[in-house]
């Protein structure tokens, strides 16, 4: 198992559209280990493959981490299949976008299919943080980053304190 580097915007292997997992073998589970690894070391709650340039559709999320003890869930192929038309508004974070934490509206509850690591079909019904960060984390299978959501001023000032943070680091 090893921590892999996380990529950050605006690189372009974000905006990729993720594929399907033909088949949840020994090669996805080694992912999602080197996932759940490079997510713990970063301290974040989730992670989608493609943000360690893996462009497959596969997320890992640990939402208990407080407790101390490691637990984490993965999900392969995951779909919403029902969504509320309430919508619940977090601040939320990425670790793609580091240091910017914005509010984002999303549905409230939603209904979502996956295979677990045993390529087992699950049924999961989620709300609060377990149903943001899985609606955050679906959203980069599809390219898509937080700050889509947000207003393009918002986005455009957080892209700036990003690049001025990667410019910071690179010159000391
Ligand atoms: O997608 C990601 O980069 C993971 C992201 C998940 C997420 C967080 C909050 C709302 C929606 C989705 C993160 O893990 S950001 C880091 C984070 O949550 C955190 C970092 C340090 C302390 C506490 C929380
Ligand atoms: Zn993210």
């Amino acid at each position: 198992m090893s921590v892999r580097p996380i990529l950050t915007a605006p690189d372009p292997r974000l905006k990729a559209v993720s594929t399907d997992v033909g088949a949840v073998d020994d090669e996805i589970r080694r992912l999602i280990d080197d996932m759940a690894d490079s997510m713990y070391a970063a301290d974040g709650i989730g992670l989608a493959a493609v943000q360690i340039g893996v462009p497959k559709r596969v997320i890992v999320m640990d939402l208990d981490q407080k407790s101390g003890k490691k637990n984490p869930r993965a999900f392969v192929n995951p779909k919403i299949v029902w969504a509320s038309e309430e919508t619940a508004t977090f601040e939320e974070g990425c670790l793609s976008v580091p240091e910017i934490w914005e509010s984002v509206d999303r549905p409230a509850r939603i209904k979502c299919e996956y295979l677990d690591r045993d390529g087992k079909a699950q049924l999961l019904e989620a709300d609060g943080l377990l149903a943001t960060c899985l609606q955050h984390e679906m959203d980069h299978l599809e390219g898509v980053l937080f700050i889509d959501h947000i207003s393009k001023l918002k986005r455009s000032m957080a892209l700036r304190k990003l690049s001025k943070a990667k410019r910071l680091k690179e010159t000391g």
